[in-house]
């Protein structure tokens, strides 16, 4: 299944990234009838023949015809019968009967067709990717829903990586990332990164030792995708200049790489204009990115999306068939009618409202970080997400300082090898977010750390 050649007539050859597992997968068979629809001759109707859906056989076929096809429950066993939800600001969500039976009944794996189609407009509205217009096989953009952007970013991984296969990750880096990524037999390569993300020279540096050309050789142990996360990183609150993601597309193309675009802060960006995305750059069809809307709308509904080349977010999609079937119909439903309702203006204005929150707690975060510690900790100031990366001068490992000193202190953080691969190598750096506290309660922490700092050093 795997093939070798690089851009095949200028197209990218998915199946060199896609592995045994994710090439061997099926469609369910109860959820794809290979049958011939209802088909009325006087119409012309491109799928007829095709395999095709339950669900689609059902909205094709006349009201006379009985299925005793599928074996969905009876919605109307389902105890539950109304719901309404007050939004901030005065908007109400009404479920009334005919929304809860579909709420509380199975739907497409891909996710609500109508959310679909709303995030899709987002995306291009947002992204205006270049492979919008693109046909499937060139990998147009396609785009499915997941429970929060690391069902999504897991899926992907097990669909790309084979054992002893190595990936490029953006370091320090999500230990959501690290621990998926590890139980997978993969080597992981480093690269480095600074305020401004990942390095596009560390990259070029860590790539010198394969040849653009054995890319071109299945048998090479050259990798095939970069993990990075572009904006408010965490935990080092870095975001990528548009300079800096160029570079590394270029790189990408060299080497034929997939960008894999972790992208959960993207919507907490602080200052406009936001920056262009990997997948507003990407001509060739070889950047897959996973949004999320945990930080934004909820995290506990568990809805992220994935956005990539058709081939590959089918995959994702068939992976989701034989694990989570679809994302709770229920929560999707709540989201779309927030989302119809608000239209995709009011939902800017939402994300203006969230941004104007999170960059005020960065605000208090810095003057508290002045406040007590200046001279003691280096840092840059986030301009993005909800996190600030603190280098502890004078103490090489803060592990044993923040899971003991500081608790008995009464102040949390999470240390620096949290976020490495290799978690034994010494890290000097804290992770502390400003999403949750007061400002009162960052200032009394970070005068803790202080104190705990001159106590140590
Ligand atoms: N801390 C995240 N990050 C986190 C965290 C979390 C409980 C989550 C990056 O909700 P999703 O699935 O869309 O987000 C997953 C995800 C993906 N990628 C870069 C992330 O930062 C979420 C949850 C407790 C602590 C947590 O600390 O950083």
């Amino acid at each position: 299944m795997r093939g070798s050649a690089m851009l095949r007539n200028g197209i990218m050859n998915y199946a060199r990234y896609i592995n045994a597992v994710s090439a061997a997968r099926k469609p369910s068979p109860i959820r794809e009838l290979r049958a011939r629809p209802m088909c009325d001759t006087t119409r012309e109707d491109a799928s007829c023949g095709a395999p095709v859906k339950v669900a689609e056989l059902l909205l094709k076929s006349p009201k006379t015809m009985i299925s005793l096809a599928s074996g969905m429950p009876n919605p109307n066993m389902f105890p539950f019968e109304k719901a309404s939800f007050t939004i901030k600001g005065g908007l109400k969500i009404t479920f009334g009967p005919d929304i809860m039976n579909r709420a509380l009944q199975y739907s497409t794996s891909s996710g609500l067709p109508e959310l679909i189609s709303w995030l899709k407009d987002l995306q291009k509205c947002i992204h205006n990717p270049p492979t919008i217009n693109y046909s499937p096989q060139q990998g147009q953009m396609a785009l499915c829903i997941t429970n929060g952007s690391q069902d999504g970013l897991s899926k992907i991984f097990e669909m790309l990586i084979s054992p002893g296969d190595t990936v490029l990750l953006d370091t320090p880096t999500y230990p959501g990332t690290i621990i998926m990524l590890q139980p997978l037999g993969c080597k992981i390569l480093s690269i480095s990164s600074d305020q401004h993300g990942l390095i596009p020279q560390s990259l070029s540096d860590v790539l010198s030792k394969w040849k653009p050309e054995d890319a071109k050789n299945p048998r090479s142990d050259i990798p095939k995708v970069l993990y990075t996360i572009p904006n408010g990183g965490n935990p080092t609150g870095a975001s990528m200049t548009t300079e800096r993601k160029k570079e590394v597309y270029q790189i990408a193309r060299k080497y034929n790489l997939l960008i894999i675009e972790d992208d959960p802060y993207y919507f907490l960006q602080f200052e406009k204009p936001w920056a262009p995305s990997f997948l507003s750059l990407d001509v060739d069809g070889r950047v897959i990115r996973t949004d999320s809307f945990s930080k934004i709308l909820s995290s506990g509904l568990r809805i992220g999306f994935v956005t990539g080349p058709k081939p590959l977010i089918d995959q994702v999609v068939l992976h989701m068939q034989v694990s989570t079937m679809h994302v709770s119909s229920f929560t999707q439903l709540m989201v779309l009618q927030l989302l119809q309702q608000w239209g995709q203006d009011g939902f800017l204005k939402h994300v203006d409202r969230v941004i104007e929150f999170y960059a005020k707690q960065r605000d208090a975060m810095q003057l508290s970080a002045e406040r007590w510690l200046k001279g003691l900790v280096e840092w840059h100031v986030p301009t993005a997400g909800m996190f600030f990366w603190l280098k502890l001068k004078g103490i090489p490992d803060t592990h044993q300082l923040i899971t003991k000193k500081a608790v008995q202190k009464e102040v949390l953080f999470v240390p620096g090898n949290a976020f490495m691969a290799n978690n034994s190598i010494p890290s000097p750096y804290v992770r502390a977010a400003f999403s949750l506290s007061t400002p009162e309660q960052m200032d009394l922490g970070f005068e803790r750390l202080a104190t705990l700092i001159k106590e140590t050093v």
